[in-house]
């Protein structure tokens, strides 16, 4: 182990006020003992740049970079005549532009496979969920009776390329969104036609001297987001499906005490699922399983994180080590033999604690390299020859493991694996599936409303603290929470995932988990899988009586830790889909500006949803709850109640 000793210049802080994860916290302590550096080291000894957070700075071009002033905003302008609005503007457009591009080119990956695996190039795949295939295909008026499953798929495959590559038109899953919503994007211009088509006229739009009004930008911005949101993610999710599986819910365990001391353990790090599927595979094989014996072991404890993580755990009840802020930490332990990543969310710095701490670091996708890791690429048609190759690495190091090992024996459990199929079932019964009763339930009020909570772990706020404590007040006023992303690990591991968390919900929400079995926590999946929160409403707004439009719906939207551009992604197009939604840490336009007041504001009286922001989690609680009520009165069916504060007691209770 190579471990340069950190020469400490100041104070540093608890572990504790940093991470409410207790086996982080644990792993924090440890690498200060080891000399190893954590994100949480460089959050300190890296202050985000105040001009760059407030969206004040401008370097499309070399005459500047411009910079204005941001608490003076109107007080200058850059060396083009850029105002603060379009600055601001165009660097949201870019953002937007790379978080749907990453979900994009993500979905677009996934439709490839299966492609080939629809025309035979491919064998280690199969189309595992016929149902939800024929169930997809209608749902875009694909003729399904009498008809292959080859054919459906074949001309499904054709249909949802033009979600990626189509120039003129609307995207296919335009279909699913209800009528007035729809109505709305076509009146404004902004129905997506396809999504490299919009990401590129994004990015030009943005050059210097191209777009230089804040509305018209904010246009394309939308525009943009659908694409992801009805069109790359949605496509990612529903194919995947289709491939590996739609998830149905499952126990499972999460948090660092699923490593295991006596066996290979072998973490998977990333977004896509393919690399995990055939990895499931290999750890199946007998003769794997020999070798890891031979070596010592109890055999190969196959581990997820992160997205990866999340996109299988259901569907495999794979164990799910953390978060994005303990990819790092979880390398402490000492105890991870091999770690495997391939794209997003993947910190460089892993590379260097793997490296202290002797683990196989390997990256997987020619998208994504990264010095002083392995690479070991996985091609699709023989996916074995990768996923094997990391499995013999991983026991080799196993057998000449000479660091102490600690692993934090924290096990947590949750059932996770909601699909909007599922919830329509679940609620329903199959005598009477359907979103019927969750509308009646919020109708008499049992349910006050839905919100979804989503989103990344961010260093500039402690870990999990704001996921935990907002779904905690949410549920407490009778609110469902449908959550993707890190915010469900965190809140696994808080133990809201599991049926028994009713009793921390209000007294209609409770009702209702108990009578169906249910958590008042959903976990829906991966980021992309935020198009699964889409689809369901889209059937709260199809079955009536809420409304008609995803703008009438009493729902918000929140990811109170974000940190990725893909989150900007997600709230646009939440918010042009007619959603309420919440940021919390920082929000990277001005208050108090044109284009901030727009965003804020404007959009909702155009009959789009619109943006919040918030630091502290009760007020995002009070936002949200307070937005739910509003749109309950418009509908009609609001009733005096009041809201219900977590007190300490309860708090203890929960933790
Ligand atoms: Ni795609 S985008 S930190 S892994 S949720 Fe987690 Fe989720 Fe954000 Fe990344």
């Amino acid at each position: 182990m190579e471990i340069k000793k950190k020469v400490s210049k100041k104070v540093e802080p608890s572990p504790k006020d940093l991470t409410t994860c207790d086996a982080t916290a644990q792993m924090i302590t440890k690498a200060r003992k080891d000399g190893v550096e954590l994100i949480f080291d460089r959050a300190q000894d890296m202050k985000a740049c105040p001009i760059g957070r407030d969206s004040a700075c401008c370097k499309h071009c070399s005459m500047g970079p411009c910079r204005l002033n941001s608490k003076d905003p109107y007080s200058k302008v850059g060396l083009c005549g850029a105002s603060i609005d379009t600055i601001m503007a165009r660097n949201f457009g870019r953002m937007v532009a790379a978080g749907s591009a990453a979900h994009t080119d993500h979905g677009m990956a996934m439709l490839e496979l299966f492609r080939d695996v629809v025309n035979g190039k491919i064998s280690d795949y199969e189309i595992k969920d016929v149902q939800k295939l024929i169930d997809v295909a209608k749902s875009i008026d694909i003729e399904t009776t009498e008809r292959t499953v080859q054919d459906i798929a074949n001309d499904l495959y054709s249909e949802l390329e033009r979600t990626y590559t189509q120039v003129e038109g609307e995207i296919p899953f335009t279909k699913r969104v209800p009528a007035n919503t729809l109505e709305l994007w076509r009146k404004e211009g902004i129905v997506p036609r396809g999504a490299m088509r919009e990401v590129m006229e994004m990015m030009h739009r943005t050059c210097i001297g191209v777009d230089q009004h804040y509305e018209n930008l904010t246009k394309q911005i939308s525009r943009t987001a659908l694409s992801d949101g009805w069109g790359g993610s949605m496509v990612s999710t529903e194919i995947s499906d289709i491939l590996f599986g739609t998830p149905s819910p499952v126990e499972v365990e999460l948090n660092m005490g699923v490593l295991k001391e006596n066996m290979v353990n072998v973490i998977i790090h990333g977004h896509e699922p393919n690399l995990f599927e055939s990895m499931v595979v290999t750890v199946g094989d007998p003769e794997i399983i020999k070798l890891a014996k031979e070596a010592g072991s109890d055999g190969i404890n196959l581990i997820g994180m992160c997205c990866s993580g999340l996109e299988v755990f259901s569907r495999h009840g794979i164990p799910h080590a953390g978060n994005f802020s303990s990819t790092e930490a979880v390398l402490v332990t000492g105890a991870v033999d091999a770690m495997t990543v391939d794209i997003q969310c993947i910190k460089q710095g892993l590379a260097k604690v793997a490296k202290c701490y002797d683990t196989v670091f390997i990256t997987t996708n020619y998208r994504c390299h990264l010095e002083d890791a392995l690479h070991i690429e996985l091609h699709e048609h023989a996916p074995r020859e990768c996923t094997d190759e990391i499995v013999i690495r991983a026991i080799a190091r196993f057998k000449t493991r000479t660091l102490p090992i600690e692993i934090p024996q924290i096990v947590n459990k949750g059932v996770h694996g909601f699909s909007h199929e599922y919830i329509s079932y679940m609620l329903g019964g199959s005598f009477r599936g359907g979103y019927t009763p969750l509308n009646e339930n919020i109708i008499n009020g049992r349910i006050r409303g839905v919100a979804g909570v989503v989103g990344c772990n961010n260093p500039r706020s402690k870990q999990d603290y704001a996921h935990v404590e907002l779904v905690k007040e949410l549920i407490k006023n009778d609110i469902l929470v449908l959550q993707t992303g890190c915010s469900q690990v965190a809140l696994g591991k808080a133990g809201l995932t599991t049926p028994d968390a009713a009793h921390f919900a209000g007294s209609g929400l409770q009702e209702v988990c108990e009578t169906v079995g249910m958590p008042p926590v959903l976990g829906l999946g991966a980021c992309v899988d935020n198009s699964r929160i889409l689809v369901a409403a889209s059937e709260m707004v199809r079955v009536g009586g809420l409304g008609n439009s995803l703008a009438d719906l009493p729902v918000a939207g929140c990811a109170p830790e974000w940190m990725s551009e893909k989150a900007i992604a997600i709230g646009q197009y939440f918010v042009a889909s007619g959603v309420f939604t919440v940021f919390g840490v920082t929000f990277p336009i001005i208050e108090n500006t044109k284009f901030h007041d727009l965003l804020f504001d404007g959009l909702e009286k155009k009959g789009f949803g619109k943006w919040g922001h918030a630091e502290d989690p009760y007020e995002m609680a009070r936002m949200m709850i307070a937005h739910i009520d509003k749109k309950r009165k418009e509908l009609g069916i609001d009733k005096t109640r009041e809201r219900q504060l977590v007190d300490m007691a309860a708090r203890r209770d929960i933790a």
